[in-house]
């Protein structure tokens, strides 16, 4: 069981128990019905940091009780929630107008601690962001202590603030999404390394977003 198909308020805490887990486990569940997310991340504050070490982005961090929703589910949830269900992950991106810009990946599945978890999926369809996840799919994730980026010279979450499924030498230079939530007015990358930022098709600016959403949604 997960989000979908649930009857709920609009956003909310709920426990939900997938087959694949040994017991169950709580998320935030935002919308209602069929298209009810699963959400992985909520980021709407600057104050939570996500600068953080393999053991807390193994098991999640940040508010799971209070109201401000600001938090990182865990990869271990991920990876039960993918291994039990088909899932698009999508990332929502807001800027200071309140537009969104989505990332949108068909059929992502993240695997086991074991072999880092390393995802994968299907190709994505094209939208004003560039696709920032499928140079980096099969990279075990990394941590500023658990350096999995392949690249003896750098440590990408350090470099970039926050873990993710960093490759080096480049680290990832189409998205950091777990970096500084800086949150500037003009909602451009103001070019610090571990900054929030995601590039755009066409547009020759990186966006800093004031805030972001990463969720699953069935499929
Ligand atoms: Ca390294």
């Amino acid at each position: 069981m997960d989000c979908k198909g649930l009857s709920l308020t609009p956003k909310t805490f709920q426990w939900i128990w997938p087959a694949t887990a040994s017991s169950p486990f709580q998320v935030v569940c935002h919308g209602v019905g069929a298209s009810a997310r699963t959400m992985i991340s909520w980021r709407t504050v600057p104050t939570l940091n996500f600068s953080r070490s393999w053991q807390d982005y193994k098991n999640g961090f940040g508010s799971f009780t209070s109201n401000d929703f600001n938090h990182w589910l865990g990869l271990e949830k991920v990876h039960l929630l993918t291994n039990n269900r088909a899932y698009q992950l999508r990332f929502s991106l807001a800027i200071q107008n309140n537009t969104q810009y989505f990332g949108v990946y068909p059929n992502f599945v993240v695997s086991s601690e074991a072999i880092g978890y390393a995802f994968s999926l299907s190709t994505p369809p094209d939208y004003p962001l560039l696709d920032c996840l499928s140079p980096l799919e099969g990279a075990p994730f990394s941590t500023y202590d658990n350096d999995n980026d392949g690249e003896t010279s750098v440590n990408c979450a350090q470099r970039h603030g926050g873990g993710f499924w960093f490759k080096g030498p480049e680290c990832s230079t189409i998205c950091n999404v777990f970096g500084q939530l800086l949150q500037p007015v003009d909602d451009s990358r103001s070019g610090i390394p571990d900054e929030v930022f995601w590039s755009m098709r066409h547009v020759a600016v990186d966006l800093a977003p004031k805030k972001i959403l990463i969720y699953l949604l069935n499929i």
